[in-house]
């Protein structure tokens, strides 16, 4: 069984993440999501989620691609994430482009950075949503 993995705060969660999810599904059999929780967000991510952790836990094990969810808590977990559920792909959007190359040579699992899904963001959905409420 080819084991996944992705990392992300999925908040709001939007297209751009379903696209991502899929794809990283059909690199493999099964697929495990690392989701940042509310204090990594804040604390190193500097990001405000709208959902908290349980409600985005709650989205993503609703998506039919997904099979795990398990919490983010650190940057550095990847590399014991990786080894405890023995996962042999990586998955990232290519905003992280090369920023976890280092993960194939502590590990060897293969790293793949699919492109994102252009015009649609979280923090695009929230503008758009304040213009409207300014309208
Ligand atoms: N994504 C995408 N297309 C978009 C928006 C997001 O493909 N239009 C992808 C991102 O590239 C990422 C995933 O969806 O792979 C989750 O996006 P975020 O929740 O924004 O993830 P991020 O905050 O970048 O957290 O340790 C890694 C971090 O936790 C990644």
């Amino acid at each position: 069984m080819k084991k996944i993995i992705t990392y992300g705060s999925f908040d709001l969660l939007h297209y751009g993440h379903i696209n991502l999810l899929r794809r990283a599904k059909e690199q493999g059999d099964y697929l495990i999501v690392a989701l940042s929780t509310d204090e990594f967000n804040h604390q190193y991510k500097d990001k405000k989620s709208y959902f908290s952790y349980e409600k985005r836990k709650q989205l993503l094990e609703a998506v039919r691609y997904v099979d795990l969810v398990i919490p983010e808590n650190s940057w550095e977990q990847k590399v014991s994430d990786i080894k405890e559920f023995k996962v042999d792909k990586f998955v990232m959007g290519n905003d992280w482009q090369g920023k976890f190359d280092y993960l194939h040579e502590e590990t060897g699992v293969e790293v793949i950075y699919l492109d994102r899904t252009p015009e649609i963001s979280t923090s695009q959905i929230k503008e758009d949503l304040n213009k409207q409420l300014k309208q």
